[in-house]
């Protein structure tokens, strides 16, 4: 479609959403404040006004049509943009140095840019409780209503712990009754943390507790998720590196690590272990379909949702947690320390992470999670430069994996991973997938012996609803199901850097299929050294020992 913008004749997408959307695929970001392309179309902030055949109105509510005569940039909207950042500001705890966003706020940001210096109008005070019940910490001093928060848990998640209370002056976002977050259905996905554009929702800043861990003099163990190594480039100016992975083991190494092992190489154990579980239930047709664990939001999703299906989440333990339980009951006697005196950091682009730790059947195994955002402020307050620190390996025995274990940091990955170990005694003959929705895929696997195995695979809790309740109502027969809350999987998770939207989580996927490990193994099955923890430790799948220390149990 031909439209005029800011004179010149632009061709734009047909099938764009609204004028911002198609506005920005040629280039042009129109601000904004409110706008999200998963969720409803909301048109709070205003911020998106541009003059349309003489006429303001907001680019994020109109469809573009052939010849529309469009202006992005004018006196008039300069100024307006301008008048809406004041009175946004007027009521607007402005507390900056002390943020956690500071320097990553969008309001900030845009104040900067359009020269907003001084605000005309008195300070009006807003409540300025600070609810730290959670992981997820809200301040309203901050909130500028944009209900992205709001849209993206009610939506995206289909949970709605959170919504609009009260009218006018008085309007905040809130839990239902003013209860905290802890007391309410919030899973602890951080998909609300990771779509506010200020400070009003953050999540627990855990970095001091590993200086003091430091401190005491403990043995410091890091591991490292897969979807790190495909965000915290963004922060880091080292757009599109691949070997990022390993230029963080030798930044922790220097600043006094012991060890750092990656989280890859226990999600091909789990792969391993899961694998074998599904195939033991397929033979006996029990506990069908298996649904993967390794996300905590999903699991804490299923156990507020879907009791009934708690005997269906496979019950092997995450890779975070599989490799703490490893590490604290093997590896510290295989080295002669005291598992005490071990203290295990894991480094994870996900927000709810932080929860499985502390969950009572698990805690003890790993003493802390930071998020790729920690970590980012680790590395950029060391005054390293990541760009000039050579990659190294990262420890062995626990840090080799293979591509199937990389790729648990997207969508697809634990499902694919799991087909992987299965593959040869499956013997398969042909893979047939199709998109049903975005976020909702179906695969059918035939084999040689003409039997078939259909799973799918979804990202984000509202669609994980739909598929349940599709299931549940005898609409869908599948074998396995992968889970993961965020959208495109791990990559998108509330602990990524900021903007965590669909355009960064498309190109972290990206990223992530093109990192290498420094051994080039594909299925889980070729992991060398995860083989000789089955040999030397944990015999054989779902043996004695292996469900002592991999598996784990759900509350109802
Ligand atoms: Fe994930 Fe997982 S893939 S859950 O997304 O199974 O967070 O990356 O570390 O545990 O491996 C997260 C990522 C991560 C676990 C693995
Ligand atoms: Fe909703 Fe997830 Fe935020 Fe909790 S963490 S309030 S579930 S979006």
């Amino acid at each position: 479609m031909k439209i005029i913008v800011n004179g010149k004749e632009t061709i734009i997408n047909d099938n764009a959403r609204n004028l911002l959307e198609a506005l920005r695929d040629v280039g042009i970001e129109i601000p904004n404040l409110c706008y999200l392309s998963e969720t409803s179309i909301y048109g709070a902030c205003r911020m998106c006004i541009v003059e349309v055949d003489g006429q303001l109105m907001t680019s994020c509510s109109i469809k573009p049509y052939e010849g529309m005569n469009v202006k992005t940039h004018t006196p008039e909207i300069y100024e307006m943009r301008r008048g809406i950042l004041e009175l946004l500001f007027a009521s607007h705890n402005r507390d900056c140095t002390t943020c956690e966003r500071n320097g990553n706020c969008k309001l900030q940001k845009y104040a900067e840019e359009f020269g907003i210096r001084k605000v005309r109008f008195d300070k009006l005070d807003k409540s300025n409780i600070i609810d730290y019940s959670s992981i997820i910490i809200r301040d309203n001093s901050k909130c500028i209503l944009c209900g992205d928060c709001v849209r993206v848990c009610d939506e995206v998640q289909s949970i709605g712990a959170i919504d609009f209370a009260f009218r006018g002056f008085e309007a905040q976002v809130m839990p239902a009754f003013g209860e905290e977050l802890a007391n309410t259905n919030c899973v602890l996905c951080g998909q609300c943390v990771a779509h506010c554009p200020t400070g009003a929702l953050t999540f627990r800043n855990d970095i001091q507790k590993v200086y003091k861990a430091m401190e005491e003099g403990k043995y410091i163990i890091g591991m490292m998720a897969p979807a790190v190594r495909a965000s915290i480039q963004e922060e880091l100016g080292l757009e599109n590196d691949v070997v990022t992975a390993g230029r963080i083991v030798n930044f922790l190494k220097s600043i006094g690590f012991n060890k750092v092992f990656d989280v890859a190489f226990a999600a091909d154990l789990v792969a391993y272990e899961e694998a074998h579980e599904f195939k033991e239930r397929l033979e006996k047709g029990e506990k069908l379909p298996q649904f993967t664990s390794c996300c905590p939001g999903w699991v804490k999703f299923a156990e507020h949702n879907y009791p009934e299906f708690l005997e269906n989440l496979s019950s092997v333990k995450s890779p975070q947690q599989a490799l703490g339980s490893i590490i604290k009951r093997y590896y510290a006697k295989e080295i002669g320390i005291d598992p005490e005196d071990i203290y295990l950091v894991s480094i994870m682009p996900c927000t709810a992470k932080k929860f499985e730790a502390e969950r009572e059947e698990l805690s003890g195994e790993v003493d802390v999670v930071i998020t790729t955002k920690e970590l980012s402020q680790i590395i950029r307050s060391s005054g390293f430069n990541l760009k000039d620190i050579p990659p190294v390996p990262f420890d062995r025995p626990y840090g080799l994996s293979s591509q199937s274990g990389l790729s648990f940091g997207k969508t697809g990955g634990v499902f694919s991973s799991v087909l992987n170990v299965l593959e040869d005694e499956l013997e398969v003959e042909s893979v047939k997938t199709e998109e049903l929705e975005k976020g909702i895929r179906i695969t059918t696997v035939k084999t040689k012996n003409g039997k078939s195995i259909t799973g799918v695979v979804v990202f984000g809790l509202g669609n994980t609803r739909k598929v349940i309740d599709k299931i549940k109502e005898g609409n869908l027969k599948v074998d396995i199901v992968e889970v993961m809350a965020c959208d495109f999987g791990c990559i998108g998770g509330g602990g990524q850097p900021y903007p965590n939207d669909t355009r960064v989580r498309t190109k972290r996927s990206k990223i992530l299929s093109e990192v290498v490990g420094i051994d080039v193994l594909i299925s889980p099955t070729e992991n060398y050294h995860m083989l000789s923890l089955y040999e030397k430790y944990l015999k054989e799948p779902l043996s004695h020992i292996a469900h002592e220390v991999l598996h784990t149990t759900y509350k109802n």
